[in-house]
């Protein structure tokens, strides 16, 4: 079916090369995905066309009489699909709903306590380049056991003792295993903090029920992106339990309030007019995720990524706590094939394997040139790819890292996989 043509010849031109790269080239990126077709109409609709400021039955502008229904279909499919009391779906993204999370229960100063970023946090959880660290205090644990992922709790209930953070985060951008949010819960109710989780990467898994949802073990807000193995536009949302009320009135700080706090700081304070077309694209995808389908395709996705990584093991790549519970791998290169992370990425990317340099644990090189890649299998498995294929890709990627200094073969490798690629359409082809 394909989407409507641009007029402007050039910008034609780069959607088309755009295209044609995404369906000749394996995208294992894990924090990417191929939306449908109808995410796609959704984002390309009229309602980019509406200024929304507000929320459903209280907006600043007239003429919502669509934009209030598809706001409330999205909500309640979010809700719905995640056990949540509510949902907001107006943030523009990740960062700033954590930003809205954050600001919404503390006051400039306060303590949040994440994971460190090269043992699978994010920036939103207190990298010092952030803005959200010159407001808060944030405080970072670890992995006690990079050979198998293990988290320190005992480390972790010590430190928030110590710091007593208003609030603990379980977020993770690039941590390939499994999370036991009780134990999260069971610290921040033995220092008095609300329990975050950032589900970003898992959102897809959790909503298709082959990861556990953080609500089960008591978690007050939970964050994503809807564009990861949620499979949805770019966009973010912040859920929560608690009491729903009206949005245009203060009310107090309370952890029942949540909802109504949470909502007052996505608008007025953080946020203006919400992008409808994303809304109503967020709308389809939570539809898509709520059938039957989609819970074989997350499946599918972990049983992808556990294949994959002990293909790539039995070829020589170190990998982070030795494999994977989820939808990710992380690589470490340096000790694998003494190349750095930048240099894989880019010869990958060379055979049309596209995976993203990444810090590995308490990592001695720099962000730009880190240690690892990371990949994942969320992309691949929506375009068909089945476990049968991942001895494949490891076998490419081994052979391109091994043969870099070598054109030919190269170029031989990357013709493989574009012919392999075109085989399995980009949803949006069909
Ligand atoms: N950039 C996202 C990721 O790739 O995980 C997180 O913000």
């Amino acid at each position: 079916m394909g989407i409507h043509k641009l007029n402007i010849p050039q910008l034609q031109k780069l959607t088309s090369l755009e295209e044609e790269r995404q369906r000749s080239g394996l995208e294992l990126i894990p924090s990417e995905n191929y939306v449908s077709q109808d995410v796609l109409s959704a984002l390309g609709s009229v309602f980019t066309n509406k200024y929304s400021e507000g929320y459903p039955g209280y907006r600043y502008y007239g003429g919502q009489v669509n934009t209030d229904y598809i706001e409330t279909v999205a909500i309640d499919g979010a809700k719905k699909l995640f056990g949540a009391d509510h949902a907001n779906v107006q943030p523009h993204s990740g960062a700033p709903a954590n930003m809205a999370a954050y600001s919404a229960w503390l006051e400039p100063g306060d303590t949040i306590m994440g994971m460190d970023l090269t043992h699978g946090g994010h920036l939103t959880h207190g990298h010092p380049v952030t803005f959200m660290s010159k407001i808060y205090n944030f405080v970072r644990y670890k992995m006690k056991d990079i050979e198998t992922g293990e988290i320190d709790f005992d480390h972790m209930l010590n430190m928030a003792k110590k710091h007593k953070p208003k609030i603990l985060l379980a977020g993770f951008t690039s941590y390939p295993r499994d999370l036991d949010y009780s134990k999260f819960k069971q610290v921040a109710d033995q220092v008095g903090a609300i329990a975050m989780a950032d589900i970003a990467h898992t959102a897809g898994l959790i909503a298709a029920r082959v990861q556990a949802n953080p609500f089960d073990s008591g978690f007050q807000i939970v964050t994503s992106t809807t564009h990861k193995t949620l499979r949805g536009p770019r966009g973010g949302m912040i859920l929560t339990k608690g009491q729903v009320s009206n949005p245009m009135k203060p009310v107090d700080k309370t952890v029942n309030n949540l909802p109504t706090l949470i909502d007052r700081q996505v608008f007025p304070a953080l946020q203006g007019g919400p992008h409808m077309n994303n809304i109503l694209a967020k709308a389809v995808a939570f539809e898509e995720a709520a059938q039957p389908e989609f819970k074989s395709y997350a499946s599918n996705v972990v049983a992808n990524a556990k294949e994959l990584a002990s293909q790539l093991m039995a070829r020589g790549f170190k990998l982070i706590t030795n494999g994977t519970d989820n939808h990710m791998i992380v690589a470490d290169v340096v000790a694998s094939f003494g190349i750095d992370g930048k240099q894989a990425e880019e010869i990958l990317d060379k055979v049309g394997l596209n995976t993203n340099k990444n810090s590995i644990p308490d990592d001695p090189n720099p962000p730009f040139k880190p240690s690892g890649i990371r990949l994942g299998t969320p992309a691949v498995t929506t375009r068909g790819l089945t476990q049968q294929h991942m001895e494949q890709l490891a076998v490419w990627m081994h052979a391109a890292i091994m043969h870099r200094a070598d054109a030919v073969k190269i170029e031989g490798i990357a013709r493989q996989v574009a012919d392999f690629s075109r085989k399995f359409p980009l949803p949006s082809d069909n």
